[in-house]
């Protein structure tokens, strides 16, 4: 069949909002996200795969360097695996607890009342872990990636706005090293782990540390 020819440029199609309306959503929008926690006490309640589909589909929805999408979202049910991930990145930050980190950075953890114990990668029904990919791998070599960094936290950030905004909740683990995810998952060498989000629903008993934002002041300057 022969293909069809897809135009270089489409209209795009905006969502024209009225002023008033655009005010009160970009409200709304920000006192939900504002609403967002880590959290780390999960419930074993299971979260269906299709949810898990859409929460990967918004991520991969982030721009990137030359729309070339730097990354692979891993999905991870199996309770083997999740296992063998708490196994791994507990031994590491168990290290991280015990000298690695030195005691201006465990002071700064002291208000999350974090420690080497990561129940959560068991006990959440999913864990998604985001690779980055700094090059493709293609038949006739490697291709080059642009700022990829960037374009999967970006694309991370999409994910965890599409997570909180689905009811469920998440929080930005970061075991590291973590170069033992790439082995557990077998992920190609142009792959390396970016974070890690368990993901499901809180325990009835979740808590959360009594923490705060900075205020608009605090993180904006303004030139009018
Ligand atoms: N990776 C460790 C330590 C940790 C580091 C930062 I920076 C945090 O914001 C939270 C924790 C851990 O996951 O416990």
């Amino acid at each position: 069949m022969m293909e069809e020819l897809q135009p270089a440029f489409i209209p795009y199609v905006g969502a024209n909002f009225s002023l008033e309306e655009s005010v009160q959503r970009a409200e709304d929008f920000a006192a939900d996200l504002q609403k967002r926690r880590s959290v780390r006490d999960f419930s074993t309640q299971d979260v269906p795969k299709s949810i898990i589909e859409s929460l990967i589909k918004a991520a991969a929805a982030a721009p990137s360097g030359a729309n070339r999408q730097p990354y692979t979202f891993c999905a991870i049910a199996s309770p083997k695996i999740k296992k063998k991930i708490r196994e791994a990145a507990e031994k590491e930050e168990f290290i991280n607890y015990n000298g690695r980190m030195d005691t201006q950075w465990l002071d700064d953890l002291k208000p999350l009342g974090t420690d080497w114990h990561k129940p959560f990668l068991e006990t959440a029904p999913w864990l998604i872990v985001a690779f980055r990919k700094g090059y493709e791998i293609e038949s006739d070599g490697k291709h080059q990636n642009y700022y990829v960094q960037e374009s999967v936290g970006l694309a991370c950030g999409f994910l965890l706005a599409a997570i909180h905004q689905a009811g469920l909740i998440t929080l930005t683990h970061t075991p590291s090293p973590m170069a033992f995810l790439q082995k557990i998952l077998k992920r190609p060498e142009n792959e390396k782990p970016f974070l890690l989000l368990p993901v499901g629903y809180p325990a009835k008993d979740a808590q959360v540390p009594n923490l705060r934002k900075k205020r608009l002041e605090e993180v904006s300057v303004w030139y009018l």
